[in-house]
Parts: C-alpha cells; structure tokens; sequence
C-alpha cells in the first residue's frame, strides 16, 4: 500500500467509482464542473488550478474571453465542484498551477513575453494581494509546475521548453533554485516514448509526494490524421532526485472520449494542472480542462494510480 506523504483533506471531492470499473482513474458524473457560464465575457474556462484554503478551496482559473485574450482570474468554493469566479484579473497569460510552499501559495503560469512565453512565478497568502516575482526563465517555455517543499535544500521546478507556436515536440525538464529567483543544475527527466504521447510530454499538477517518491501526472500528445490529442499519463520520480524516472505507465490513464472532452475550441483534449489529496485515504482529485472548454473533475487513489504505472511500467 503507497502512501501519500502529506495534509488530510476529509472534504476533498469525491465520488467511488463505477462499480466494476477497471481502469485507475475516473471521472465525476456531473462533469464538466466550470464552463463559461461561471463568468460573465468568458469564450471558455479550462485549464485550472485549485487548493485547499480555509474551511474550503481557492484556485486560479484560466479564462479566454470574448475577445480570446488569456488571462487569469481567483474564484473561490466550498466544495470543490460548485465555484465562484471573480472578475479581476490577477495575470494575463494561461495554464496556470497553484503550489503551498511555505506557507505560501505560488502560482506558476504561461507569461507572455513580446519573444514567446515563460513561466512567470507570484505568490499570495489571501489570494487577494499577489507578489510577482522574476520570470523562471528566458523565452519560450511552457508548463512549470513546482514542487511542494525543497528537495536538498533546493526548489524544484519542471519546466518543458518549446517554442512559439504549437510546438511539435517537448521534453520534461527540472531547474533547480536556492531562492526561487535564479534558476539552474537543470537536468533531462524525460522524453515521450510510447505512440499516445509520441509528440510531446509536459508536466500537470503539483507533484504528489509518496512513500515511494514523486507521483507526477502530467499530458501526452499524440498527432494524429485529425491534430493534437492530449491524454493524461503517470510517472514516479525519485524522491531525493527527482529527475530519475522510477516508473513510468506506458499507456494514458485518461484520453478524451467523453462529449465535454472531445468536442470543443480544441477537440481531444484532457490537460491536468491541478490535484488534490487526502493523505489518511489517499484519494486524488485531478482538475483537468475539457477540450479548451471547460474544467473537469476525474478521481483516482494513490495505490490505483501507482499499481497501474508498476503493472505497466515502461521501466524495466
Ligand atoms: C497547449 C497549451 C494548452 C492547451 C493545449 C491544447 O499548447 O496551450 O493551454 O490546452 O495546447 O490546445
């Protein structure tokens, strides 16, 4: 039995899954859980990020509006599923992931630059005020997702590089900082391999610390006859050097098959940014956008998710 090494969270979503369904990871009934009508002037809201806070949650929604500009807004619930969005827009950019770190929350995102985009890096302790700190790094990149604590003394940051447009191609890396201003000791973690991913990886949510290391979900890209289709994959990393696949599931353990995720501004797609966990039942919630669309919520456990990586590893 794997354990997650972390917070209890009684009130995390939940919902069993389908009696008799096999595979590790499931979606809620009652998706997709934030569309445009959360926000008056929104085209679309998907690809978000939320976390506990106080009795409830808080998060960072990405929001393109009517005039397709990507920005970011706060919103704010009791349960997970029902949210209110706030009209304020705390960052222009997209993608965003949201990390406790030191008793702060850090919200990573995709900053626009006038040369491509970057992770930008902010944290607040209300989700009121935000402080903007200094890029992590020169154009162009995409998807950087912290970890929660420091790992020998230093702070952890995967990063996919890329390039201005819809990159066709896409390795996870980790950047390594004492400060979280200056950035290096970058080192490779890994490259798409099987036909479901084969064009590019990019990590997803916050990585989920284990007994066994790092749980990391994170989206695969294949192209097929029809475009991009994005698909939701796992991998284990070693808990001192993270940039050490331990175990790697060679097939998806979520694609786009249902209506909210097939059709949409861009179909085929399922791209996770967020999870939440329960530690005493080891419960995993994962936030993912629908199809450019909308949000989504889908369930799993830690010893479902890592029983399916070990029984299918890519590792031998
Ligand atoms: C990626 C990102 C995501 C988006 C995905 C599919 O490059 O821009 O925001 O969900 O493409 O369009």
């Amino acid at each position: 039995m794997a354990k997650i090494l972390g917070n209890n969270l009684p009130n995390i979503p939940w919902q069993d899954a389908p009696e008799g369904y096999p595979y590790p990871m499931w979606r809620y009934n009652n998706n997709p859980v934030i569309t445009r009508d959360n926000l008056f002037m929104a085209n679309s809201i998907f690809n978000s990020a939320v976390v506990p806070y106080k009795d409830g949650f808080a998060g960072v929604f990405r929001v393109d509006f009517r005039s397709r500009d990507q920005k970011l807004v706060v919103g704010f619930s009791d349960d997970g599923i029902t949210w209110n969005l706030k009209d304020k827009v705390i960052f222009e950019g997209y993608d965003p992931r949201l990390c406790l770190l030191e008793d702060k929350y850090y919200l990573s995102w995709v900053n626009h630059t006038p040369h491509g985009t970057t992770i930008g890096i902010a944290y607040t302790e209300d989700f009121e005020e935000w402080v903007q700190m200094e890029d992590a790094c020169y154009p162009v990149a995409r998807n950087g997702v912290l970890f929660p604590r420091k790992i020998n003394g230093e702070y952890c940051l995967l990063i996919r590089p890329c390039d201005k447009g819809h990159t066709p191609y896409g390795d996870i890396y980790i950047s390594r900082s004492l400060d979280l201003t200056y950035w290096g000791k970058h080192r490779f973690v890994m490259s798409p391999v099987k036909i479901w991913e084969s064009t590019k990886v990019g990590a997803g949510p916050t990585p989920i610390e284990t007994d066994e290391g790092w749980l990391m979900f994170y989206h695969g890209v294949l192209t097929s006859c029809n475009g991009f289709t994005y698909s939701i994959g796992a991998a284990l990393l070693d808990k001192d050097e993270p940039w050490k696949v331990l175990h790697r599931a060679d097939c998806y353990l979520l694609a786009p098959h249902e209506p909210y995720e097939v059709y949409g501004d861009v179909p085929n797609v399922v791209f996770p940014c967020c999870a939440l966990t329960d530690a005493e039942t080891g419960r995993i919630a994962v936030y993912y956008g629908a199809a450019d669309t909308s949000v989504a919520l889908a369930f799993t456990t830690i010893d479902k998710t890592i029983d399916y990586i070990k029984k299918n590893d890519l590792i031998k």
